[in-house]
Order: structure tokens, then sequence, then C-alpha cells
């Protein structure tokens, strides 16, 4: 068995244990709710208007339940396989620049899930009151969560705290997802068909989703409280790093000073931050992450459009109209590839 293998029969056998240790009340409480297989074979509950995968759920619960947030507490919140990698080690390399000497940055030794840490997959993964006073490296504190903004603690969202989130188009992060979750499904089951996958997103059965409640809920609040949630896209990091790392750290409170501009700071940040340096790196390449995860799992080629490659003619139109509707009076957009003339718009 190779160190994937190992991992995947980890994260399954993770996915199993955590329903067997679940004590009867809890057992009972879940009972209640809807279920369906997950993309890579485990289970989802759906609890509070989302589908949540049964090895964060009770972690999930503790997290609502007990996490109170600091004024100064700056969460990466993301959908799935929308840019959580990349915006983590983004937010952690602008937020933290001035704390650590460049050459020391502390994702040449670690990976981003690693230095900001999730709250459901992996804080609260064993511990119901985990001691987060210090868990942060640096300060601020930084977290991430994919929960929907509905269901965040109440303190996260009546406390002065940020939330920096990411969105990305659906159909490469269907794809995305898709092929990640064949990636952990466990051998002896056959990987969902692309037909399958597709029956399941469209009808807003992924983990953490419906997809466009996750995404809209964001995207509303952060419309009603754009000093509270910053709210970003793949594609529009990908076209303009630049002017959207700046409005990042200007979000954070840590604006680049004219000094730093001309130093460059801003074009390490984002070459650091890079597809291709982040995959190429060692620490990126080995090891597993608390979920049971392998880092090397979250990279795989960060592109835009990369969907034309799988989607059938009829799962494309299928999905534009979804899109149109779901959008419909919103005011959000997205970008399908990186050609500009292949958008979504609400109308
Ligand atoms: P998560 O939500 O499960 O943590 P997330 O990081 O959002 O995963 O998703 C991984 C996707 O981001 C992959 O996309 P792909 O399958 O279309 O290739 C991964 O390649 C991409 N990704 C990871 N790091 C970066 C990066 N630095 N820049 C651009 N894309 C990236």
């Amino acid at each position: 068995m190779d160190t994937a293998e190992i991992s995947k029969a980890r994260l399954v056998s993770k996915s199993h244990d955590v329903e067997s240790s679940w004590d009867d009340e809890f057992k009972k409480l879940v009972q209640s709710f809807p279920k369906e297989r997950s993309w890579a074979g485990s289970n989802l509950y759906f609890y509070q208007g989302f589908w949540c995968p049964s090895l964060a759920l009770k972690a999930f619960i503790s997290f609502q339940k007990h996490f109170q947030a600091f004024n100064s507490d700056v969460i990466v919140a993301t959908f799935p396989k929308c840019g959580t990698t990349w915006l983590k080690a983004l937010t952690f390399s602008t937020l933290y620049r001035n704390q650590f000497p460049w050459d020391e940055n502390p994702l040449l030794t670690f990976g981003p899930h690693q230095l900001v840490r999730f709250f459901e997959y992996d804080l609260y993964l064993d511990n119901p009151f985990p001691d987060l006073r210090n868990v942060c490296a640096y300060q601020p504190r930084l977290f991430s969560t994919h929960a929907p903004y509905a269901t965040l603690p109440t303190s996260i969202k009546d406390s002065g705290c940020k939330i920096v989130y990411i969105c990305r188009n659906p159909m490469d992060m269907f794809i995305s997802l898709w092929l990640f979750a064949a990636k952990l499904r466990d051998k002896n089951r056959e990987s969902l068909s692309l037909d399958e996958a597709f029956d399941k997103f469209y009808h807003g059965i992924s983990a953490h989703g419906p997809f466009f409640d996750h995404v809209l809920g964001y995207w509303k609040a952060s419309q009603e409280n754009p000093n509270k949630i910053l709210f970003l896209n793949f594609e529009d990091l990908k076209e303009d790093m630049d002017s959207h790392l700046k409005n990042l750290a200007m979000f954070l409170g840590v604006p680049f000073t004219d000094d730093e501009e001309k130093q460059g700071v801003v074009e390490k940040i984002a070459k650091i931050c890079s597809f291709e340096n982040l995959k190429e790196m060692e620490v990126n390449k080995k090891g597993v992450h608390t979920s049971g995860v392998p880092h090397t799992h979250f990279f795989r080629k960060g592109e835009v459009g990369d969907w034309s490659n799988y989607l059938t003619p009829f799962m494309i139109e299928c999905l534009e109209k979804l899109i149109q509707e779901k959008l419909n009076g919103s005011g959000l957009t997205f970008k399908l590839s990186s050609k500009t003339s292949n958008n979504i718009a609400s109308p």
C-alpha cells in the first residue's frame, strides 16, 4: 500500500469510526436528519439547511455551540473546491507578512491547511472544547470553515471579526470535487460516475451544499456588510492577482505601504501562493491533513475552464439554466472561462 492508499483507507475508516464513536444520544438525534451518500462514499446528513459530512457533523455542532469569536479574528470561509487552499495561503501571507522574515515564510515548511486550521475538520474534530487562545502562532487569530453563513456561530456574526470568502464558477468547482471524491473513495467501492455526481450536484447534494445557497448566503451578507465580509472570485484572482491582493490587505487592516509596493511585496506574495509554487513544495507533496486527506490532493490543475474537458453538452445546458435561475436578481456573476465572453451574469 502506498501513502495515498494508506491515507485513503484512513479517511474512509475515520468517517466510519466517527459514526461508531457517536454516543446514543447523538445517534438518536442524527436519526432524525435526512441522509444521503456523499460522493466519496460516506454519509451526508442534512442539518440546518445543508449537507454535512458525517466526519464533520459532531465537530460542526460543537463549533457552532461553543466558539467565541474575538473582534480581531479573521475567518477564511469557502465552499469546498472553490479555492480554499489558495485563499488560506494568500490570507496567511498577507496578514502576517511583517511577523516573520520573508525567507522564513511558514508556507515553506507547512501546508496552507496546517497554517489556517478548519474548525469542523480539525480543531473541533476530536475535542468539543479545544483551547483556541493560543492555537494560532501569529496574531490576530486566523481560522477557516466550510459552514454556510446562516449556520455560523452568533459570536462570529455579531462580533467585529472579519470573513474572507472565495467562490468559483460551479462548473469548475463541480469537476474539481468529482475528481477529488474519486481519489478519496474506498477502493472496494466504484467511483461515482460523472452522471451520478451531476445528478447529486444538480439537486444540491454535496458536502456543505447546496452550492448556490452557500454562495448566495455569503454574497448577500457581503452586500449588506462589506466591511465584515470580503467576497472574492477564483477567476478574478487568476486574472488580476495584484489588485485583489491589495484589496485583501486593505480589508484585513494591513494595507501595503508604498515602500512595500516598491519592493515588490505584493508580487512576492502572489508568487509564493501560486498554484505552481505550492504544488511543487515538498511539504505539500507529503503528509496527510487531520481529516485524513493527503495534502497532495489539494493541488490538481488550478485552472479556469477545465470543465470543458469533462461536461457533456446536456450538462452544460442544464448548469447554464440553473445558474441563471439561481442567480436571478442577485447581482452575482460567474466567469466560466478565461475568455470574457463566456460569462453568466444575473439578469
Ligand atoms: P478544499 O475546499 O477541499 O480545501 P480547495 O483548495 O478549495 O479544496 O480546492 C482545490 C482546488 O483548488 C483544486 O482545483 P482543481 O481541481 O480545479 O485543480 C486545486 O488545484 C486548486 N488550487 C489549489 N491551490 C491553488 C492555487 N494556489 N492557485 C490556484 N488553484 C489552486
